[in-house]
């Protein structure tokens, strides 16, 4: 029987811009409101959007906090994030009221990975610097001393987390000849190891004085805060290259300034930033980096998947199910 009260469909805001098949289909199945001139919204614009709905759908720009959940509507029951991180949204507080909370993991690994990857080739093989002399019209040819880069093939790639995107790397690291380290709060089974050939470090600092590119792939969490530290940045060998397609503030964003500008690491690929979207500007000065806006996953193919697994979420928690991605505790 039809519950009189409960509307027939449910109420989603989303917050920004997504694909028109996916806007499409969610205005086909909800009562839903979008952010057509795709801004991020403001803590007043957000306030509002979570005031009378039952679902909102927020992205990695909106600052979800416990302020503002405590201020939600009554009938806020579900958050379902577009993007894989949650470190956005206080889970804490959305557990006490009640809220559920889904993020799309999965479908956006192999982009990640394949983002990551072309950064490990191009920060070491100079591919910016390269790129930006053609275009300035100074390149007078070739020269056998000519934008000399290091070899990759040969060299040993640590891997901090390693979950899906982790062990996608991994996988596609072997096949440019890296031998795999790796640090995560659990180890591998062994099979998975066996596999990927990779080397477990329990311990972060003991990994980092053996590698020679550092990839960055854990959740930003409490206890990933400024994983890598002064302190830890300190361990690394002068010719290493960090590599963050995770998150800004995993890395002490000035410590990583400081170490790129005296030389104490050789080179570093970040598509994440501390403040983002700011960039400090000693970040643009330094030649060693590639600098890259968030677009880890940005492919049409993984933008799509990710409307299909925010639908199948909305969908599956208002039919009284369990919605597939939920975020279980273990984040914060
Ligand atoms: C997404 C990301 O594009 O999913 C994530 O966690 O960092 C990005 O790749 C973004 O979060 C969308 O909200």
């Amino acid at each position: 029987m039809t519950d009189p009260i409960r509307p027939a469909r449910p109420t989603v805001a989303i917050t920004r811009r997504l694909l028109p098949e996916t806007e499409a289909r969610i205005a086909e199945l909800y009562d839903a409101s979008f952010n057509p001139g795709d801004r991020p919204m403001d803590r007043a614009a957000l306030a509002a959007a979570m005031a009378d709905v039952d679902v909102l759908v927020p992205t990695v720009t909106d600052e979800i906090d416990s302020a503002l959940i405590a201020a939600a509507g009554p009938r806020l029951k579900l958050i379902a994030n577009f993007g894989n991180g949650v470190d956005h949204i206080d889970l804490a507080a959305a557990r006490a009221r009640g809220i559920i909370v889904t993020n799309t993991p999965g479908v956006l690994t192999e982009d990640t990975a394949d983002m990551t990857m072309a950064l490990i080739l191009s920060v070491p093989r100079r591919l910016a610097e390269g790129e930006k002399l053609v275009r300035s019209g100074q390149w007078d040819g070739w020269s056998p001393t000519g934008m000399l880069g290091h070899r990759i093939g040969g060299k040993t790639l640590g891997i901090i987390g390693m979950g899906r995107i982790g062990q996608a790397i991994a996988r596609r690291a072997r096949g440019f000849g890296l031998a795999i380290h790796y640090h995560n709060r659990n180890r591998l089974p062994k099979v998975i190891e066996d596999e990927l050939g990779a080397t477990y470090h329990a311990d972060l600092d003991v990994m980092l004085g053996q590698i020679d590119i550092i990839s960055v792939n854990c959740p930003h969490t409490p206890a990933t805060h400024h994983l890598l530290d002064e302190r830890r940045l300190a361990l690394l060998q002068r010719h290493v290259y960090l590599i963050n397609i995770a998150r800004g503030e995993i890395v002490d964003e000035a410590a990583l300034i400081h170490a790129l500008e005296t030389g104490r690491i050789a080179g570093a690929g970040l598509d994440v930033f501390e403040h983002e979207p700011a960039v400090d500007a000693r970040l643009l000065g330094l030649a060693n980096v590639v600098l890259l806006p968030h677009m880890g996953s940005a492919t049409f193919e993984g933008r799509a998947a990710m409307g299909a697994r925010v639908i199948a979420n909305i969908r599956a928690w208002w039919d009284g199910h369990r919605p597939p991605d939920q975020v279980l505790e273990g984040w914060a």
